[in-house]
């Protein structure tokens, strides 16, 4: 029996730059959570009979809404749920998951890298049947429906047992609960060569950070590449996280960086977030930032078997640095330069136009899902390192010799008050027409630029993606407002500078970057607008 709850609209549900994500006490709000999921279930066409995969990073409030979740599935006519063992599915294994299943799409509970637990945050985020995250023309139908919703169905149901395999019914839909790890396992064994991997012997030290890829990482890692036990560290998922934040960067996840830096360092280090969808990667005593993981892999993927046809193209997000181009430009392919977020790599991917895609915030991905996934850059980072016998630090030296060296961070302001990040902005904005030709210091500016994307594949165009100011020589600096933050206003400012081939490659960051920084604080006016005279983290 269909059940219609009468409802009225809330006006915050703009999904962000990946999903709806809002602290849990929000979502706890009377038919706060079944609106969006209804909004989003009234936009999804053809669900009649259609199968829709859930699951979460086992974050709190993820068994519940799941449990909601799949009522109101029932009623909404979807044919049937696929949902991870214990709610639990990182975002690369459910988009792996509705592809294999040929779902219309999923629901993945998560606030990603940002903290969990009854005082921080949820999400959910809707995927659609390519496996990726919906675009903006589905999230922007999400967003009307949000603000004239009136009711949401669901049907009078007992909640399911989660934590075990099989199928049940609920409202007469058949529900499977599967093991979250396996497809995708069996999906990495597909793209990688394991034998070489164990045969190499190598030590390493994974951080699962109390989130989603724990059992992930375990069984890969630990059972299947036979690493040693207790390489896994924090491998269980808990609903707080243990208390930490699961970003992956030099400063939530400092213990690793330690472990990497000591004398008596592993070969090879790495981390993830809430999620599953990030990577950190640390050499033994040598961190690779995020953006010189993705051009690094890029040159050696196709050492490994899923990748050994060579790339079709390489795409990364604008504030990305451009090391990747440099590599797309060796090998003859083309680069892309899209907007912050994994939405916009979804139809490159499936026009067969890029083949490797990444973020300077850690994600990096290629065409085997629709989604950023952690352990597989980990994976094709330890498949280069077996094949080529070499470190970690000799490769990226390598790298750099050859290519060049895009020395770069990024500072983040966070809690910022809204109307002042807003007043930053807009002021920036304003003064984009009158920068070029201006000395900041050494540094002259040649290009100002508010980022715009024209879609290759559809011709839809978002605006407004970052402000730009391009130096003469290559180097840059970039302003936006985080998308995904639950409270106040965060300022990110990407800072990046190019050292040639046979240049200064092996300076200190911070060193290389002093002036840059100077000159973003002259341009943007960090300190007057904000009243910070540092950032709260530096990554
Ligand atoms: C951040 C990152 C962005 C990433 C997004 C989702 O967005 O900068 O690169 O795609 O998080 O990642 P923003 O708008 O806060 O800068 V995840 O792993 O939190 O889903
Ligand atoms: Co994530």
């Amino acid at each position: 029996m269909i059940r219609t709850v009468a409802t009225t609209p809330y006006t915050d549900q703009k999904p962000g730059t990946s999903g709806l994500r809002k602290k849990a006490t929000v979502f706890q709000q009377p038919n706060y959570a079944e609106n969006f999921v209804q909004a989003v279930f009234d936009v999804v066409e053809d669900k009649a009979g259609a199968t829709l995969v859930i699951g979460g990073d086992g974050r709190f409030l993820n068994r519940e809404v799941i449990q909601v979740a799949i009522r109101m599935a029932a009623a909404n006519g979807f044919g049937r749920v696929v949902v991870g063992r214990g709610g639990i599915l990182s975002t690369p294994a459910a988009s792996h998951m509705i592809r294999k299943r040929g779902a219309i799409g999923g629901l993945i509970l998560s606030a990603s890298h940002n903290p969990g637990g009854p005082t921080e945050d949820f999400g959910i985020k809707y995927n659609i049947a390519n496996g990726g995250p919906a675009p903006e023309k589905v999230t922007n139908g999400i967003l009307a429906r949000t603000l004239d919703i009136d009711r949401w169905l669901t049907v009078d149901a007992d909640d399911i047992d989660l934590d075990a395999d099989g199928v049940v019914e609920v409202g007469g839909m058949p529900v499977e609960v599967v093991d979250p790890v396996g497809d995708y396992a069996a999906l990495m064994e597909t793209l990688f060569d394991f034998d070489a991997i164990r045969a190499a012997r190598l030590t390493m030290a994974f951080d699962a950070m109390s989130a989603v890829t724990g059992p992930y990482a375990t069984e890969i890692l630990e059972g299947r590449l036979g690493f040693a036990k207790g390489t896994v560290r924090n491998g269980t998922p808990l609903p707080d996280f243990g208390g930490h934040h699961p970003d992956p960067n030099l400063v939530h996840a400092h213990e690793l960086y330690e472990t990497m830096m000591a004398a008596d360092a592993p070969d090879f280090g790495a981390a993830s977030d809430g999620d599953g969808d990030r990577n950190l990667i640390i050499g033994r005593h040598r961190f690779v930032t995020p953006s010189d993981s993705l051009a690094m892999l890029a040159a050696n993927a196709h050492l490994a078997k899923g990748y050994t046809g060579g790339l079709k193209g390489i795409a990364r997000s604008m504030p990305t640095s451009a090391a990747a181009d440099r590599v797309a430009e060796a090998l003859g392919i083309p680069a892309f330069e899209t907007p912050t977020g994994w939405k916009f790599f979804g139809n490159l991917l499936d026009a067969g136009m890029a083949t490797i895609c990444g973020e300077e915030s850690a994600g990096t991905g290629s065409d085997h899902v629709r989604e950023k996934d952690g352990l597989w850059a980990v994976l094709l980072w330890l498949n280069i390192l077996a094949v080529r016998g070499e470190s970690v630090d000799a490769i990226a030296r390598d790298h750099w010799a050859k290519y060049g060296r895009n020395y770069y961070a990024r500072h983040d302001y966070e809690g910022v008050e809204s109307d002042k990040a807003d007043a930053l902005m807009a002021a920036l904005r304003g003064s984009l027409a009158t920068l070029p030709g201006t000395r900041f210091g050494d540094l002259v500016v040649e290009a100002a630029d508010d980022f715009a994307y024209t879609d290759p594949t559809d011709g839809s165009v978002s605006r407004n993606q970052g402000v730009r100011v391009l130096f003469e020589g290559g180097s840059r600096v970039v302003f936006r407002l985080s998308g995904t933050g639950t409270s106040g206003a965060t300022l990110r400012v990407y800072l990046e500078r190019y050292e040639p081939a046979g240049g200064d490659l092996d300076r200190e960051t911070g060193d290389m970057l002093a002036d840059i920084v100077a000159a973003a604080d002259a341009i943007a006016g960090i300190v007057e607008h904000t009243g910070r005279t540092a950032p709260d983290v530096v990554t």
